[in-house]
């Protein structure tokens, strides 16, 4: 197992790499071209300096979060094989860079969604936090301006303006495309690129959907453990995989996270861990690392992961913010620090005592 953090370039990383090199047991980062648009095939003179200006801070990439989508994909349109092509030509790249794990999502026009990118805790820090009552008041250009107005002048990992600025139009094209289609449409995408990610070596691992259901209509597929093991034998190959990602999953309160990750037991390439706190039915809000700040148990959760012999990339995901620090939503260091330090204990308690 190799502890990462996410980190999201210089000029959009408030948090530098020489401060991540400091944090104990973290060997590398996620990171991706922060700029790069949904559809582009990335150069390789971009992705070279990326992992220079890594290696200088003592720093390896582990993998890329995110390699983003076209939603022509997506859809289905003729268009697709277009965007496919640019895909394979990114993954030949990032292999010849020496990069070998790509976390995507399959969410249609959003990716993840918050309704409060600034929550009050009781300690006193703030947190991203959903509430199911603030979206089904909303329309969705609402959405998009709530969340860039409350980010603080940081452009959100997956809401870039340029492709935001309209949604008409794709609400419009996803119109015809239920679940079903989602899901041929997934296929269509594993099915053209798998040859070239088991050529590159290559592991692609798919992120859930945040939260696990529906919003504002549009179909949402990845959403529970069930799904995911549908998405890994839709189209078997030794480079389809996932990241599973504790708080997307577990936006389900009835979800049974460790089971899940025995259910997917040699499949999960890459893990963000963290915890949340279930609030009401349809509302929950993110909180520390620890078990006892949240609903989940996180002793459970990494021991299935050491059982199931996982032996990928994990990280902390989203840090409450703390200590007055000014930084991207989710993503300041200190939280996520303590949170890498919190995981890299239970692993070490965990591998030790099944030793003893
Ligand atoms: C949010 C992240 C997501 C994730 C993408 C993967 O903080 O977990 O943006 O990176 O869905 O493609």
């Amino acid at each position: 197992m190799k502890m990462g953090l996410r980190w999201f370039g210089e000029g959009y990383d408030t948090v530098s790499l020489e401060k991540i090199r400091q944090v104990p047991g973290v060997s590398g980062v996620i990171t991706t071209l922060y700029g790069a648009m949904p559809g582009e095939d990335w150069e390789k003179e971009k992705v070279l300096a990326l992992k220079r200006s890594a290696e200088n801070a003592g720093l390896e990439i582990l993998g890329i979060e995110s390699v983003n989508i076209h939603d022509d994909i997506k859809i289905g349109l003729p268009t697709r094989d277009q965007y496919i092509e640019n895909y394979i030509s990114t993954i030949r790249t990032l292999s010849e860079c020496g990069i070998h794990l790509i976390c995507y999502n399959f969410m249609p026009v959003f990716d993840w969604t918050r309704t409060d990118l600034a929550k009050p805790r009781h300690d006193g820090s703030t947190v991203l936090a959903y509430d199911q009552r603030v979206i089904d008041q909303m329309d969705p250009d609402n959405l998009f301006a709530s969340m860039e107005a409350r980010s603080q002048g940081h452009v959100l990992p997956g809401w870039e303006p340029e492709r935001l600025a309209n949604l008409k139009e794709p609400f419009e094209k996803y119109k015809d495309v239920d679940e079903e289609k989602l899901w041929a449409n997934l296929k269509y995408f594993l099915e053209a690129i798998m040859p070239a990610c088991e050529k590159y070596g290559v592991k692609m691992a798919i992120h859930p959907d945040d939260p696990g259901w529906s919003v504002f209509g549009l179909p949402r597929i990845i959403t529970s453990g069930e799904n995911l093991r549908r998405m890994v034998d839709m189209v078997p190959s030794p480079c389809n995989g996932v990241t599973l990602c504790t708080g997307s999953l577990g936006t389900n309160p009835n979800a049974d996270l460790p089971g899940i990750i025995h259910l997917l037991k040699g499949k999960i390439f890459f893990a963000h861990v963290r915890n949340m706190e279930h609030t009401a039915p349809g509302q929950f809000e993110e909180s520390a690392h620890l078990s006892s700040d949240g609903s989940f148990d996180m002793f459970a959760i990494v021991k299935a992961l050491y059982d199931t012999g996982f032996d990928g990339v994990m990280r902390p995901d989203h840090g409450r913010m703390i200590w007055g620090e000014q930084a991207m939503p989710g993503y300041g260091l200190y939280d996520r620090a303590l949170g890498s330090q919190y995981l890299l204990g239970l692993w070490e308690a965990i591998t030790k005592l099944s030793h003893c």
